[in-house]
C-alpha cells in the first residue's frame, strides 16, 4: 500500500483529482491512499493564521513554521504508532528535477510519503532546517503553489504500483522506461480527412508491427529528444532500424509548420 499525506492550505484543490480514473481505482483497490491535511487545522490562534509578513520586509507573505511542524509531528506520531516511518517531500522550483527514476523510487516506498505544499512567497526557513525535506522541482517555471506538483508526484508514482493501471504492460512500454518516446497510436476510424492508418498496423503481422513501432519510437526520440539517446548503446536491432531511417532520410526534424495539422 502506497501512502501519501498532503499538507495543504487548499485541500479542496487536491481531492477532486483523486476522485477520478486511475487514482480513484488505485484507492478503491486498496493499493494507494492519499490523506489531505488542512494546515489551518494545526494553528493555535483564534484566527487560524497560517502566514505572516517576512522579517526584513518585502512583498508577499511567508508561510508560518509552527502549523507545518505541528502537522508533521502529528503524522509522524500516527505513523510511529503503527510502526511506520515517514519520508518528507517539498515541491519547489528550487528542488532537484523530478524524473521517472524518482517516481519509481516513490512507488517502491514503504514509508508514508508526506508532501508539503508551499504557497505565497515562501515557507519559513526553519521548516527546512527542522524537517530537511527532499525538494523536487517539475521544471524551470513557477507555479502558484505545491498542490499541482504534489498531484503530479502522486500520479507518477501511483501508476507504477502494480495493479493501478488496467494493463500491466502499458506502464512498462511507456515513454522513458527504456528512454524512448512512444510510437504513434491509431484507433478507428481507418480514415480521417483522407489520412489513413499505416498498412502494417492493419496487417496482423505481430513481428512486423513490433519492428515498425520500435522504428517509429527511435525516430521520434531522435528527432524530438536526441538528449535521451546520448551515450546509449544500441542493440543490433535498434542500430539496423536507425540505419534504415537514416537511408530513408527520416532522421531529420519534420519541416511542417508547428501547429499545422489536418485541414477540416
Ligand atoms: Cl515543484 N513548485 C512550484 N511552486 N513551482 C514549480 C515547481 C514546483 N516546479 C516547477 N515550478
Amino acid at each position: 500500500m502506497l501512502r501519501f499525506d498532503v499538507l495543504t492550505l487548499f485541500p479542496d484543490m487536491v481531492a477532486p483529482v483523486l476522485a477520478h480514473s486511475m487514482l480513484k481505482r488505485g484507492q478503491e483497490k486498496g493499493l494507494l491512499t492519499v490523506k489531505g491535511h488542512n494546515l489551518r487545522d494545526f494553528t493555535a490562534d483564534r484566527h487560524k493564521v497560517v502566514d505572516d509578513m517576512p522579517y526584513g520586509g518585502g512583498a508577499g507573505m511567508v508561510m508560518k513554521a509552527e502549523p507545518i511542524l505541528l502537522a508533521v509531528a502529528a503524522i509522524r506520531h500516527e505513523a510511529q504508532a503503527s510502526g511506520e516511518d515517514i519520508r518528507m517531500m517539498f515541491p519547489t522550483p528550487h528542488g532537484r528535477p523530478f524524473t521517472q527514476d524518482h517516481a519509481r523510487q516513490l512507488a517502491d516506498e514503504r514509508r508514508r510519503i508526506v508532501i508539503l505544499c508551499g504557497h505565497y512567497e515562501g515557507v519559513d526557513e526553519r521548516v527546512r532546517m527542522a524537517l530537511a525535506p527532499e525538494e523536487v522541482s517539475l521544471g524551470d517555471y513557477v507555479l502558484t503553489g505545491g498542490e499541482l506538483p504534489a498531484l503530479v508526484l502522486i500520479d507518477a508514482a501511483a501508476r507504477l504500483v502494480p495493479g493501478v493501471l488496467g494493463d500491466p504492460v502499458s506502464a512498462l512500454e511507456e515513454s522513458f522506461v527504456d528512454a524512448l518516446l512512444e510510437y504513434p497510436q491509431y484507433t478507428r476510424p481507418a480514415e480521417i480527412g483522407g489520412i489513413g492508418v499505416p498498412d502494417v498496423l492493419l496487417s496482423g503481422h505481430h513481428e512486423a508491427i513490433r519492428l515498425w513501432r520500435r522504428k517509429q519510437a527511435l525516430r521520434s526520440t531522435y528527432v524530438r529528444r536526441p538528449d535521451l539517446l546520448k551515450g546509449r548503446i544500441f542493440t543490433k536491432e535498434d542500430q539496423q532500424l536507425l540505419d534504415e531511417l537514416m537511408s530513408e532520410g527520416l532522421l531529420t526534424a519534420p519541416t511542417s509548420t508547428p501547429g499545422g495539422g489536418l485541414s477540416p
